[in-house]
């Protein structure tokens, strides 16, 4: 995954909250179209774009700084044509730095580790030495140990970051609107992730119509009703900070519960010598 993206400013937000308004969306469809009301409404002359003077006029109504619209402008207008086409203003609205910045740090640490597994494995290669044996099993479980404490101490603080950062209406819980583009922006980076991976260990066994298969079922919206329900563990439709750090911490046991929920049905194994806990 590539690294040096520009911090998004936290007006990135305030604009995120204004256009996705007080209507609670059922499904990605939903948010996409609220998305697009706002869009329309903001793009006053309906030329399809919003333009610098177009941003001034939100901004001013929401109170940001000349600079920050610039800034804004400049973060979020990918082809430099001066405008925000809707495609722009749209992955602008739903960026993730943190969840990024997660996957990066996860995508790291097993690349680590595999390797530092793989080195073990081969300079113990096939000692049939019963101590040369028990020196291997307990070096391989502090590599263990070591990944998951490393993890959960570069991870938690993420996980927690991007929860506030989804949290567009700051009222401190996901409601289904801001968790819809949670578990978009998560299943999107889940995906390069597990192609990452893929890349890196290839597994004959899974053909690419079947990862086509699997991108389609992983963004569908019954997915993240299923992975909803099983993070709002209070029944209170909405998800509070501590259930989701839980729940996508890579090494609790709720974690292989949720990416068994997500990972269900499809027929994909992917072939990690040792990190099974990461992906099944
Ligand atoms: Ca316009
Ligand atoms: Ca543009
Ligand atoms: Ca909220």
């Amino acid at each position: 995954m590539g690294s040096g993206a520009s911090e998004p400013a936290s007006e990135a937000k305030a604009i995120c909250k204004a256009a996705l308004g007080r209507k609670e969306g059922v499904g990605v469809a939903c948010v996409e179209e609220q998305l697009l009301k706002a869009f329309r409404k903001w793009d006053s002359n309906g030329d399809g774009s919003i333009s610098v003077v177009e941003l001034g006029a939100i901004g001013k109504k929401l109170g940001l700084a000349d600079a920050s619209v610039k800034n804004l402008m400049k973060d979020a207008d990918v082809n430099k044509d001066g405008e925000l086409s809707y495609s722009e203003f749209v992955s602008w609205l739903f960026q993730a730095p943190y969840l990024k910045k997660y996957f990066q740090v996860l995508e790291d640490s097993i690349f680590k580790a595999e390797d530092e597994y793989k080195a073990l494995l081969k300079k113990f290669n096939g000692t049939e030495d019963y101590k040369k044996k028990e020196v291997l099993s307990a070096k391989m479980n502090d590599l263990e140990v070591k990944t998951k404490t490393d993890l959960k101490k570069e991870l938690e603080p993420l996980l927690r970051q991007s929860f506030q950062w989804h949290d567009k209406d700051g009222n401190g819980v996901l409601d289904r609107g801001e968790s819809v583009i949670f578990f978009s922006n998560y299943v999107s980076l889940l995906i390069i992730f597990i192609q990452h991976i893929l890349k890196r260990y290839p597994d004959p066994a899974a053909p690419e119509d079947q990862m086509k298969k699997l991108y389609h079922y992983l963004r569908s919206d019954e997915r993240h009703d299923q992975a909803f329900s099983m993070i709002d563990v209070k029944g209170k439709r909405s998800l509070e900070e501590e259930d989701v750090v839980e729940f996508l911490l890579p090494t609790t046991r709720k974690y292989s519960d949720v990416i068994d929920a997500l990972l269900s049905a499809t027929e994909l194994k992917i072939k990690l010598t040792a990190w099974s806990w990461i992906l099944p």
